[in-house]
C-alpha cells in the first residue's frame, strides 16, 4: 500500500485516500466508532459478575448492528479489545476471548442475511487459537459482503497502530524509496490499519468517561464526539438514534458555510 503511493510521487494521478470526513452533510454518518464502556458496571450495578456485564454488552453489539444497517451507515468500528485489556485478571481476559466464538457462533448466519461484512484491526496475532480461527471464518464467510463494514477492534491500540506505520515508513526511506521530506499525511493514513476504510464520522462513548483511551488517534482528528452516560448494555437502538440526531444537528448548524472553516 504504501508502495504504491510512493510511486506515485512526482506522478500526475492523484491518490485516492480517505480523507476527513464528508462534513457538509447532516445525513447519517457513514462511520461510527463506539467505545462500548460500562460493561462491569452494568454487572455491578445488579450484584453479578463482570462476566455478565460483558456477555450482556455482545447482546447489544448484535442490536446496534442490526440498526446502524438499518440506517444505512456503512462502517461501524467497535472497541472490543484494547492492548490494555491484557491487564486485567486472567479469567476475564479468557471469558473476553471466548466472546468473538460465541457472538459469531450465534449471530453469523444474520450477519450474512443482512449482508454484513466482518472486518477487524488490530494485532491479530496474540489471540488466542481458537479467537483467531472464529474471526477467520467469519470475515471469510462475509467477505463477498457489501453491506454494512463491522469492523471489530481486537487486541487494537493507537500508538502501537502508528508505531508500525511509522516503522513501514522508516523501512521505506532506509531502502532509499523515499527522502524524508517526502513523507506526507496520506502516506501515514495509507499506513494504517483504517487504510481502506473512511475516517469516523461520529465516535460515541458509553458510561460516563471522556477520553479517547488509545483509540483512534489519528483517524478522529475531524470526528464528531458523542458521550452519554448509558452504560453499553443499556445502549439501544433510541439511543443510537439519539447519537446520530445531535451529529445531525451539529452539522445543520455549519450547513450555511460548510465545516471546513472550523477545522
Ligand atoms: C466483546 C462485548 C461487547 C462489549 C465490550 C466488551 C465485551 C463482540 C465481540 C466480537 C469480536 C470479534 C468478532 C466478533 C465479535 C467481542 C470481545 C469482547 C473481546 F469477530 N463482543 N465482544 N469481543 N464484548
Amino acid at each position: 500500500m504504501l508502495d504504491k503511493l510512493i510511486r506515485k510521487i512526482g506522478g500526475r494521478e492523484e491518490p485516492d485516500l480517505p480523507g476527513p470526513p464528508d462534513s457538509g452533510g447532516a445525513g447519517v454518518p457513514g462511520h461510527i466508532a463506539i467505545i462500548m464502556d460500562g460493561n462491569g458496571r452494568w454487572a455491578k450495578k445488579r450484584a453479578l459478575p463482570r462476566i455478565a456485564g460483558h456477555h450482556e454488552g455482545m447482546k447489544t453489539v448484535r442490536k446496534i448492528t442490526r440498526e446502524a444497517n438499518r440506517l444505512g451507515v456503512k462502517v461501524l468500528t467497535l472497541y472490543a479489545f484494547s492492548t490494555e485489556n491484557w491487564k486485567r485478571p486472567k479469567p476475564e481476559v479468557e471469558f473476553l476471548m471466548k466472546l468473538p466464538d460465541e457472538f459469531l457462533g450465534t449471530y453469523l448466519p444474520e450477519l450474512i442475511e443482512q449482508n454484513v461484512r466482518v472486518e477487524t484491526i488490530g494485532n491479530g496475532e496474540s489471540l488466542p487459537e481458537h479467537t483467531k480461527r472464529a474471526i477467520r471464518r467469519a470475515m471469510d464467510e462475509t467477505a463477498g459482503n457489501d453491506g454494512l463494514i463491522l469492523n471489530f477492534a481486537m487486541n487494537y491500540g493507537s500508538r502501537a497502530e502508528l508505531t508500525d506505520a511509522m516503522k513501514a515508513i522508516a523501512r521505506s526511506v532506509g531502502e532509499g524509496k523515499l527522502r524524508p521530506d517526502e513523507i506526507t499525511e496520506d502516506m501515514i493514513a495509507e499506513s494504517l490499519m483504517t487504510a481502506h476504510l473512511p475516517e469516523p464520522d461520529l465516535l460515541i462513548r458509553t458510561s460516563g468517561e471522556v477520553r479517547l483511551s488509545n483509540f483512534m488517534l489519528w483517524q478522529l482528528a475531524y470526528t464528531e464526539f458523542f458521550f452519554t452516560d448509558t452504560l453499553w448494555p443499556d445502549f439501544d437502538e433510541a439511543a443510537l438514534q439519539e447519537a446520530i440526531g445531535v451529529y445531525q444537528a451539529r452539522n445543520r448548524r455549519y450547513g450555511g458555510i460548510g465545516k471546513e472553516g472550523v477545522k
